[in-house]
């Protein structure tokens, strides 16, 4: 009976990637059957039974000297190590960093010297506030970490996809990251930040305000990782070959433009697929659509620093691109997904303090101690100081220095000399010249715990931020801090919230208040400075004002009944392919329907698993013999309702149109909702998609009664 047991069960191993599981130059076993590999312990000793520990007569009791059982039990016991403390859930891809021209007159940074030089490079996206099994469109700051593997060691441009901070000085890290987490006596709420302890540390940090109002903006919940900008957040130092250092700051461009998605949709994303995030950037980087983004820079000396507006180390401002244009210096490109999640997305260890040589630290408060941060906590997850030996942490150019043994360590020194100097003329040496050369700014100064007034301005590019939006995306942030506060159980924390954005935009703090329902409206908060009323709008911060006009990249979900129409099908599959976009089928049942002339077409969702939010827009084709049906779906209605509330565009043919007036929609029609064209119009209507959402729609929203 065991035997047939375990024979079945072995058989199913075949597909498993036996490669994986194979010594290094270890010969394989010759007993197993044909084709197979031989299952053996971690030392090596071939196993016999995987299917039934030891025991003392079939119905006895387990012996202890069943090796095999401990080492593997033990094994698994231990596959889990600490999750980040900060960005715990993230998904990373391969790819290259390619040079556009030499920026040698800036720094002496061996990536930047060479045009159209390849450089490798890994990314980790993520979200920061969450476990790591938390679901992917909360709303918070997205992690955009870059590991560029260049000629003269790792360097790791650690950034988010929000271009400020919403603290000045390291020292409070502990502090907003424990008001955002699950609170701790009850551990809860998970990835969200609408709670009391979170509001309670904004509302008493007014440095804070700037990122308040990034966060409640829908760039909090971007449509896809491929679709968002990277910053490094902090001002950095180039430093070339005469050792003359030019500030810069990074700016991530996406190759398809800035997207967001609408917050009502985002918590629906949540329940129909967690996973939105990393399935599109494995989905779109496994069918060969490369995400692309342009590494910019703002390059100023330090007379503009001490003309601008701002302190330049204050990591709560930018620079508008208005006052300082960004240039494209070079495209980073995704092109390969890790073969193993856990290797790679979960070992990778990124660090501020890489720089390679020509890349230096400005004096950011925030990033002098993040520079100290990073290696403390790689210590802590990965287990022991030697996690440089992991493939993914490696650098890929020479390296050879005398550190040695510590846990795991698997580079070890071959010969006598492990220090230097030495007399036996072994070993590396230092380089002088080429070797790493800190700028040697000036510092001086009385030992302080202190605050630079220059620090102290809180609101004015708050508002400078808000004012640069478009009304649509102005009334999301009201929007989301209506939600957010209505989240907090302790009324004055909302006041004191109100008080905060009555310095920023005083339409802004009374619409608030209405929306929560304030009873009286509270004084401005006391603030430092006062708000400044000149500084202009930024067209660059709004996201509206950037989009891309194109559906590359996007998908549109065909709805689909018995009897759609195969030419009108097909030629909008063609019209949408063309764009270099997707097309995915949602049908009754997930196996398809048979169109119009008798063929079978296969479906990717069935409804209830495929609603409206996962799709950037969408149509409904059918026919007259199925519409009946397709009415009585709710899930159909709400496929519909769902996108016409979130903005999107709906193509549908004329038997679908009863399924429209069921959900309500047919009385609220707008140039977002379009009468499929014939065959020939329908590139016209997809190119008409790439203005993504019809946000004229939303303050007018009132659809019609949808009955059952
Ligand atoms: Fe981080 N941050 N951080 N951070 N951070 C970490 O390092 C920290 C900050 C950022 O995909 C941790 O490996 C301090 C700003 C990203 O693996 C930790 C401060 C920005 C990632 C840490 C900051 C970031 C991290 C946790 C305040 C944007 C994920 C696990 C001074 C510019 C990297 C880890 C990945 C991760 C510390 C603030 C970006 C604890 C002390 C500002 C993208 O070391």
């Amino acid at each position: 009976m065991a035997k047939t047991t375990s024979k079945t069960n072995s058989n199913t191993a075949k597909i498993h990637d036996q490669s994986l599981h194979i010594g290094k130059g270890g010969e394989l076993h010759q007993f197993a059957e044909d084709g197979f590999s031989t299952l053996t312990t971690a030392q090596g000793a071939p196993v016999a039974d995987d299917q039934n520990t030891l025991r003392v007569g079939p119905r006895g009791p387990a012996l202890i000297e069943d090796f095999h059982f401990r080492e593997k039990i033990f094994h698994f016991d231990h596959e889990r190590i600490p999750e980040r403390v900060v960005h715990a859930r993230g998904y990373g891809a391969h790819g290259f960093f390619e040079t556009y021209e030499s920026l040698a007159a800036y720094t002496r940074a061996d990536i930047f010297q060479r045009p159209g030089e390849k450089t490798p490079a890994f990314v980790r996206f993520s979200t920061v506030a969450g476990s790591k099994g938390s679901f992917d469109l909360a709303r918070d700051v997205r992690g955009f970490a870059v590991k560029m593997y260049t000629k003269e060691g790792n360097w790791d441009l650690v950034g988010n996809n929000i271009p400020v901070f919403f603290i000045q000085d390291a020292i409070k890290f502990p502090d907003i990251v424990h008001s955002v987490k699950p609170e701790p006596d009850r551990g809860f709420p998970q990835a969200q930040s609408a709670h009391d302890n979170f509001w309670d540390f904004i509302s008493l940090t007014p440095e804070s305000m700037h990122m308040i109002m990034w966060v409640m903006s829908d760039r909090a919940i971007p449509r896809s990782f491929r679709f968002m900008e990277g910053f490094g957040v902090h001002t950095f130092r180039f430093v070339n070959a005469k050792d003359q250092s030019t500030f810069v700051k990074f700016h991530w461009k996406p190759k398809l433009g800035l997207q967001s998605v609408a917050w009502n949709e985002a918590v629906k994303i949540n329940g129909a697929d967690p996973d939105f995030h990393r399935r599109d950037l494995w989905q779109s980087i496994q069918s060969g659509s490369y995400p692309e983004w342009e590494l910019c820079v703002q390059l100023f000396d330090q007379d503009f620093a001490d003309n601008f507006d701002f302190d330049i180390l204050d990591p709560t401002k930018i620079i508008p691109e208005e006052v300082l244009p960004v240039q494209a210096i070079g495209r980073l490109v995704l092109d390969r997904m890790p073969d193993n999640f856990f290797a790679e997305t979960e070992q990778v260890a990124f660090m501020t303090q890489n720089v390679p040589p020509g890349i230096d630290f400005s004096n950011d408060p925030l990033l002098q101690g993040r520079n100290f941060s990073y290696l403390d906590t790689q210590l802590k997850r990965l287990g022991g100081p030697n996690f440089t030996h992991l493939p993914i942490n490696a650098p890929k150019c020479p390296f050879a220095h005398f550190q040695q043994d510590g846990h795991m360590a698997m580079h070890n020194p071959v010969g006598r000399v492990n220090y230097q100097p030495n007399s036996h003329n072994d070993g590396p040496r230092e380089t002088p010249v080429e070797g790493y050369r800190h700028f040697p700014a000036e510092e001086q100064g009385s030992k302080v715990r202190m605050r630079a007034e220059s620090f102290a301005d809180h609101y004015s590019q708050a508002r400078q931020f808000y004012i640069s939006q478009t009304p649509p995306e102005q009334r999301h942030i009201a929007m989301a801090l209506t939600f957010e506060l209505s989240k907090v159980e302790i009324p004055v924390i909302r006041e004191r919230m109100v008080s905060h954005l009555l310095n920023i935009d005083e339409t802004l703090a009374t619409t608030v208040a209405q929306k929560l329902g304030l009873k009286g409206m509270p004084g401005p908060a006391a603030a430092a400075i006062p708000t400044r009323q000149d500084l202009q709008p930024s067209p660059a911060l709004s996201i509206v004002e950037r989009g891309p006009q194109r559906f590359e990249g996007r998908k549109l979900g065909i709805l689909v009944t018995d009897g759609v129409d195969t030419k009108l099908l097909k030629g909008l599959t063609q019209a949408v392919q063309n764009e270099k976009a997707v097309v995915e089928i949602v049908a009754p049942k997930v196996g398809g329907v048979t169109a119009s002339d008798g063929s079978w077409v296969e479906a990717h969702h069935m409804i209830d698993g495929g609603p409206s939010v996962l799709f950037d827009a969408v149509a409904i084709l059918s026919s007259q013999q199925a519409i009946d049906d397709l009415m009585k779906e709710a899930t159909a209605r709400d496929f519909v309702t769902d996108a016409f509330q979130h903005c999107k565009f709906i193509g549908y043919d004329q038997s679908a149109l009863p399924l429209l007036e069921k959900a309500g929609v047919a009385d609220a029609f707008d140039e977002g909702v379009v009468a499929l064209p014939g065959e020939d119009g329908l590139s016209a209507f997809v190119s008409q998609l790439g203005k993504l959402r019809v946000w004229g729609r939303e303050p007018s929203i009132k659809l019609g009664k949808a009955s059952s």
